[in-house]
This record gives C-alpha cells, sequence and structure tokens, in this order.
C-alpha cells in the first residue's frame, strides 16, 4: 500500500457539496480507501482572474494500490464526473483534485509531477495538509511546520460544518 495526498477545491456548483462529495468518490476509487479528511476551508483566490469566486478547498489522505499514474487517471475522471471544464488557465471549476504527495516519491513526466510543483507555497493547501498530517515532511521543500511558519497565508477560513 502507497500512502497519497489529495487536494480538492472548488468554486463553483455549490462548492461545499462539490468537495464533499469528492471525498465519497475518492473511496470509491478501486484499491484506494480515504484514511483522513481535513476540514474545509474557505480561501481566497490565487492566480485568478480577479472577479473568481471563493474556493473551497480541502486534503485527503488516501492509502492505494494504484500507481501514481493509475491514481491521477483516477482524478481526471472524478473531475471529468463533476463537470469539469477547462475554458482557460485557472478558471472557475466545479471540481479541482491534484495529488499531492505519492509516499515520499520524487515524479517529472509530461503528465505529472510530485510532489505538486506549487503545493509548498500555497495555504490553501499547507493549513487542511497540516490538519491531518501535522508533521510530514514535503520532499525537496521540508517540514510542513517550517514551510507554513515562513509563509503569509490570509483570507483562508476554516469551516465548521
Ligand atoms: N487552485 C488553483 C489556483 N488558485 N486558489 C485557491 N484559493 N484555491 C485553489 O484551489 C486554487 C487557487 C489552481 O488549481
Ligand atoms: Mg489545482
Ligand atoms: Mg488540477
Amino acid at each position: 500500500m502507497r500512502l497519497a495526498f489529495i487536494a480538492l477545491g472548488s468554486n463553483l456548483a455549490n462548492p461545499v457539496e462539490q468537495v464533499q462529495s469528492a471525498f465519497a468518490e475518492l473511496d470509491q476509487i478501486p484499491d484506494t480507501h480515504v484514511l483522513k479528511k481535513s476540514s474545509l476551508y474557505q480561501t481566497a483566490p490565487i492566480d485568478c482572474r480577479t472577479d473568481a469566486p471563493d474556493f473551497i478547498n480541502a486534503v485527503a489522505e488516501v492509502e492505494t494500490k494504484l500507481s501514481a499514474p493509475a491514481l491521477l487517471q483516477a482524478l481526471h475522471a472524478i473531475e471529468a464526473k463533476a463537470g469539469r471544464e477547462r475554458p482557460y488557465v485557472n478558471a472557475p471549476r466545479v471540481l479541482d483534485c491534484d495529488l499531492l504527495l505519492y509516499d515520499d516519491i520524487i515524479l517529472n513526466t509530461d503528465e505529472l509531477t510530485v510532489p505538486h510543483p506549487r503545493m509548498h507555497t500555497r495555504g490553501f493547501v499547507l493549513l487542511p495538509l497540516a490538519e491531518i498530517a501535522p508533521d510530514i515532511m514535503i520532499p525537496k521543500h521540508g517540514r510542513i511546520s517550517q514551510l507554513i511558519a515562513t509563509g503569509q497565508y490570509t483570507d483562508i477560513k476554516k469551516l465548521s460544518l
């Protein structure tokens, strides 16, 4: 079994429900089980058009027998089922499922980069990840507590649902 962390994000079509049902979809991936779910976080859009709606973000920890590329394919299928469209870069989306970490493996292929190349700078990933994995080491970038301590993360609100 491998351990993987997956970031979920939505800022269209009832984002809270989108992220909650994405947790359930992750658990339906073959040979894969959700071990932990973070709280949901309401977050200000980063690197999006100025009129983009706020996001709901969360992180899941899964155990899986799938390879990293097979897991990524399953994540893309979940996005497609939710109705994901890609009209332009960082457009509002019903669901984004990003593979953050896959054990402590470093991977750089045309389809997949692990650790996710921007995760170490993004509070909307780091804060929910730290909630479920407070001691995790991010390959190439170090301990999550250190990354959080050196960044400035505003406009991230943990929801109590
Ligand atoms: N995802 C992006 C770009 N910007 N901002 C927030 N707050 N949450 C996201 O999930 C997000 C983003 C690209 O996938
Ligand atoms: Mg993303
Ligand atoms: Mg994505």
